[in-house]
């Protein structure tokens, strides 16, 4: 599979060529995660970095993110299908005040493929979707996304929300998203950080073996 033609058709916002060759390698066997990794994520890398460099503005990253999740909705279900051990219900949103949801719906997929249920409460989420997510859906592991500096502290109001509300030792707390580190999942009481989507699957695992 043509993986550079698909980071392509993300880059350019090219939302039919996106489907297709996602569609094409899928027809051809070609691994899901493959496509994901080295195809859409490879493509989006590419979009953060030229929006960066005040090459793209937001427009042709809105449009970059369309083509990416309408592949991306192909691709849910394959990797749902992959459902390996240590199911357990996570529930993951972005934190109040923060829209961006590419990374976290990166996490959710590939948690997905790795038989989590995910339970995906969206963007600007406030501390009481998380808490309302838990106890309705019976989630296991909290788990919260964060791409703005001005938005990290509501990782730590929501877990205080959990201590608050007396479930904090019912649920794994992780996080993640670009301005997160490790450093700070400690100062927040925080249970793990994972960098990227592939090392949140490894980090929900290790923290439900825990
Ligand atoms: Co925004 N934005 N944005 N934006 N945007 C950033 C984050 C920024 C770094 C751009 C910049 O200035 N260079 C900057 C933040 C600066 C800061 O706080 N330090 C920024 C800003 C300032 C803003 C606005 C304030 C702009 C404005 O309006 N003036 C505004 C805020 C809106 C809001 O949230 N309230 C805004 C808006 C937007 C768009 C709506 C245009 C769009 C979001 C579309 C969407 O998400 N549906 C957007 C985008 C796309 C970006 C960039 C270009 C790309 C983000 C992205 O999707 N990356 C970004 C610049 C950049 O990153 N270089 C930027 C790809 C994605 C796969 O990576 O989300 O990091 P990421 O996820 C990774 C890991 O972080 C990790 O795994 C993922 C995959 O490996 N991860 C987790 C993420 N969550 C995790 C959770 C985990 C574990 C791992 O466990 C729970």
């Amino acid at each position: 599979m043509d993986f550079a033609a698909l980071s392509e058709a993300v880059i350019n916002g090219d939302r039919n060529a996106a489907v297709k060759l996602t569609e094409e390698g899928l027809a051809r066997d070609v691994l899901p995660q493959d496509i994901l990794q080295k195809g859409l994520v490879a493509g989006m890398d590419v979009v953060g970095k030229k929006f960066k460099a005040n090459e793209f503005y937001v427009p042709e990253v809105l449009v970059a993110a369309r083509a990416m999740k309408s592949a991306m909705a192909l691709l849910r279900p394959k990797l749902a299908e992959a459902n390996i051990e240590g199911v357990a219900k996570v529930v993951i949103g972005t934190v109040r005040g923060d829209l961006h949801d590419i990374g976290k719906n990166l996490v959710a997929m590939m948690l997905e493929g790795a038989g989590f249920d995910i339970i995906d409460i969206g963007v600007d989420c406030s501390p009481e979707k998380f808490i309302q997510g838990v106890k309705e859906k019976g989630g296991t592991v909290v788990a919260m996304s964060a791409l703005l500096t001005t938005t990290m502290p509501s990782m730590k109001d929501t877990i205080a929300e959990f201590e608050s509300a007396g479930i904090r030792g019912d649920v794994k707390m992780m996080i993640g998203g670009a301005p997160i580190t490790q450093d700070y999942a400690d100062s927040i009481g925080a249970d793990g950080y994972a960098p990227d989507a592939a090392s949140a699957v490894d980090l929900a695992k290790e923290l439900l073996a825990a």
